[in-house]
């Protein structure tokens, strides 16, 4: 069975041109619960990270400072299958290949400006709720267990 979490951020970008209401609506209209929600400010270091696993690419250095040049909002979303869901619902990572009702077809305006992180797994979702909201897994790990 997939969990019932996964972690979210609304991007510099989409924060920037006031689209967090507009997200926020379609993942709520997705039948996703929002668990907790903060606008943070990441710094370089905090943005090194939470993308070490892109430390390879050629894009990382840029991503890192995308991701650090103003606020996001962070979250943790709850709903059955929540990762797959939010992938499905946030489209693909190129807006021009995102399907029509997605977040990325309608808020991305290129493949790194793309509006929507959303956790590709249940251990990442884990451990970056345990980045962005410390505390917050032991919370989880016991719903869970229940
Ligand atoms: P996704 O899971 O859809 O966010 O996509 P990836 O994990 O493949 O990539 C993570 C982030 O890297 C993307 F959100 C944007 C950035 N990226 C680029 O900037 N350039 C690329 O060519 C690919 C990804």
């Amino acid at each position: 069975m997939q969990g019932r979490y996964t972690f979210s951020m609304i991007k510099p970008d989409a924060v920037g041109a006031n689209h967090i209401g507009a997200i926020l609506a379609m993942i709520e209209k997705a039948g996703f619960t929002i668990d907790a929600i903060s606008m943070l400010q990441l710094t370089q270091t905090a943005a090194e990270h939470f993308y070490a696993v892109h430390a390879a690419r050629p894009f990382y250095k840029d991503l890192c400072s995308f991701i650090a040049s103003g606020p996001v909002a962070a979250m943790v979303l709850e709903k059955a299958d929540a990762v797959a869901d939010l992938r499905k619902l946030m489209g693909a990572t190129n807006p021009a290949e995102a399907a029509e009702g997605t977040i990325r077809k309608a808020f991305a305006t290129s493949i790194d400006y793309n509006a929507i992180h959303g956790s590709d797994s249940d251990e990442t979702a884990a451990s970056e709720i345990a980045f962005f909201f410390p505390g917050r897994e032991l919370l989880i790990q016991r719903r869970t267990i229940v």
